[in-house]
């Protein structure tokens, strides 16, 4: 099994070079474990209570949860992936059933600042735009598909992502084996992916 880690600040266009990177693969040969599963399960919290957490900050991921699923999926075993909804800034409930491939992706904003994860990476990725780029995106995405209004995403963003990005986040681009810079979608980069991964299939 071949394990990449792919992380990156909001809007660094991750998703996007995931997305690319799998649809060059055959289907029955790689998988996507998304870090955004992995927040703290927070039923305990009204939605208001919800809203105020620090969802940038490492401590409302379950890094554990996510170490034993990669573990589990190492040896073979398949493991149920929590559904998360931003919409309700909680998990759903529901889960999805991953099953072992050879390339798995681990993607998520945190994923390199995890010792334990790291460790488990055999190709670290970090996805690289500039924070007005990023914001852009965000906004555009948080207001388009996460139901979320100018006003919050931006109040959010500097009281929170902006701290939390350079606090968390950038260091991380330190353990990176290969930078990627995207500003303007990459695909030079995303084909040298695609090619280490097919190298290291065969
Ligand atoms: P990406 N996030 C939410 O907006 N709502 C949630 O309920 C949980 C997470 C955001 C999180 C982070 N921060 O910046 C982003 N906030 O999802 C990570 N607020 O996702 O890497 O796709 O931008
Ligand atoms: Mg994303």
């Amino acid at each position: 099994m071949l394990i990449i880690g792919i992380a990156g600040g909001t809007g660094s266009g991750k998703t996007t070079v995931v997305n690319h990177i799998i649809n060059e693969l055959q289907h029955d040969e790689v998988d996507v474990i998304y870090q955004d599963s992995y927040y703290m399960d927070t039923t305990h919290l009204s939605f208001e209570e919800r809203k105020k957490i620090n969802f940038d900050h490492p401590k409302s991921i379950d890094f554990e949860l996510l170490h034993e699923h990669l573990l589990s999926l190492k040896a073979g075993v398949p493991v149920e992936q929590p559904v998360y909804s931003f919409k309700e800034h909680n998990r759903t409930g529901e889960t999805v059933t991953t099953l072992p491939k050879k390339v798995m992706i681990v993607e998520g904003i945190l994923v390199l600042a995890h010792q334990d994860l790291r460790d488990l990476f055999d190709i670290k990725l970090f996805v690289h735009a500039d924070s007005d780029e990023r914001l852009i995106r965000r906004l555009k995405r948080d207001i388009q598909e996460r139901g979320r209004d100018l006003d919050e995403v931006l109040q959010r963003y500097q009281t929170t992502l902006k701290p939390m990005h350079q606090q968390f986040i950038e260091p991380t681009k330190e353990y990176a084996d290969l930078i990627i810079p995207n500003n303007k979608y990459n695909n030079v980069a995303v084909d040298i992916v695609q090619s280490v991964i097919k190298e290291r299939l065969v």
